[in-house]
């Protein structure tokens, strides 16, 4: 019998992860969300999740939530995942992205609080647009937006916790994310999600660019599985972990494979480039590919599988 605190668990990322963790019929699962993205719809009636709707930048409130529960595990998902939100209002998305979190982990330290194992999840932004591929975590980054560098601060100061005063915590960074749940509200979601929605309502979806750029999409159920491995693995501590699948493909093979999944047509048009859009993005996923949790769902599974949730 676990309990865990995920914060952002209303969101893609977090309502999946809670429910892999609800799978284990003991397990307790509590979530911190201001549903500014994430949704009501996505946390599940269940009398083993409790729900707070409040903000993560309510200091005194984590503070209290923290020294009044005992958690085993903590998930920090919260965050404003648009980086072009943190392009728009630096200095509101840094309160969210890193005092926030700051604030969770010195709580945890002054306050000596008990607890197994912490995650932050950071974000392959922090590599910028250096051009060495595939990303290894050694290599240098290169913070280019406001959210990128909020993720970096935070892994260091994580990693940085767990070493001077040996907390348990393990940072992880997700390269592009795609499945079931995943909120097409904004411009700036993971564009699988668009496409998606898209091809569902026969809405036009505009290229920026001509396709080829190419990502790491990474399966959302791999990443759920992959963060509780994280937690139950010991030997994964102050230190930070590629989430991907590895794999280099174009958003036209992508979009393509969705096509014929759907049997949809995209209304597709072409536009320039995003500024400051990265051409060319994969991992190296060997660091986390040692441990025997990481599993690597195929592209055209789990786009099948994206597909299906939806039909
Ligand atoms: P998401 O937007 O679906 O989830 C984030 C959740 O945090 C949302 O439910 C949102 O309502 C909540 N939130 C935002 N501000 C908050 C606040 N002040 N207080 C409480 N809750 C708040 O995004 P996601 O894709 O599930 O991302 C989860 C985490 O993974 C984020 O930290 C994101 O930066 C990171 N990440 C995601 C991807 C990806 O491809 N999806 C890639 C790299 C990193
Ligand atoms: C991802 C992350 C971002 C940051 C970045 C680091 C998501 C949603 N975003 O941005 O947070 O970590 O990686 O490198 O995971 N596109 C279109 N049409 C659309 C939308 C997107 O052509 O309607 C293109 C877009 O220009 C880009 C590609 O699709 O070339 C992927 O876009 P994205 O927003 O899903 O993700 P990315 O890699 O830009």
């Amino acid at each position: 019998m676990s309990s865990y605190l995920i914060t952002g668990g209303a969101g893609f990322i977090g309502s999946n992860l809670t429910d892999l963790l609800l799978e284990a019929p003991t397990n307790t699962i509590t979530i911190v969300d201001d549903l500014s993205m994430g949704s009501q719809d996505n946390i599940p009636d269940s009398d083993r999740v409790t729900f707070f709707e409040h903000s993560i930048t309510d200091h005194a409130f984590m503070q209290a939530l923290l020294r009044e529960n005992q958690f085993d595990y903590i998930v920090l998902l919260a965050a404003v995942a648009s980086v072009a939100d943190s392009v728009e209002r630096p200095y509101e998305t840094h309160l969210v992205n890193q005092e926030a979190n700051l604030n969770i982990i010195e709580t945890l330290r002054t306050a000596h609080l008990p607890f197994k194992k912490l995650f932050f999840a950071s974000s392959a932004a922090v590599y910028g647009e250096r051009p060495e591929l595939p990303k290894r975590e050694d290599m240098a980054v290169q913070p280019l937006t406001q959210y990128a560098v909020d993720k970096y601060a935070t892994e260091r100061a994580i990693i940085n916790y767990a070493r001077l005063y040996d907390m348990p915590m393990v940072c992880a960074r997700f390269f592009n994310v795609y499945g079931p749940k995943q909120n097409p509200a904004s411009p700036y979601s993971g564009v699988l999600s668009i496409v998606m929605d898209r091809l569902a309502s026969g809405k036009p979806f505009t290229f920026f660019g001509d396709g080829e750029q190419t990502r790491d999409f990474v399966f959302v159920g791999d990443v759920v599985n992959a963060i509780r491995g994280l937690l139950q693995t010991p030997a994964a501590k102050a230190d930070v972990f590629n989430i991907a699948n590895g794999k280099q493909t174009t958003l036209n093979q992508v979009v393509a494979q969705l096509e014929q999944l759907t049997g949809q047509t995209l209304n597709a048009s072409h536009e320039a480039a995003r500024a400051g859009d990265i051409r060319d993005s994969y991992a190296d996923a060997s660091k986390i590919d040692q441990f025997e949790f990481m599993h690597h769902t195929p592209l055209a599974e789990g786009l099948a599988k994206y597909v299906a949730s939806i039909a």
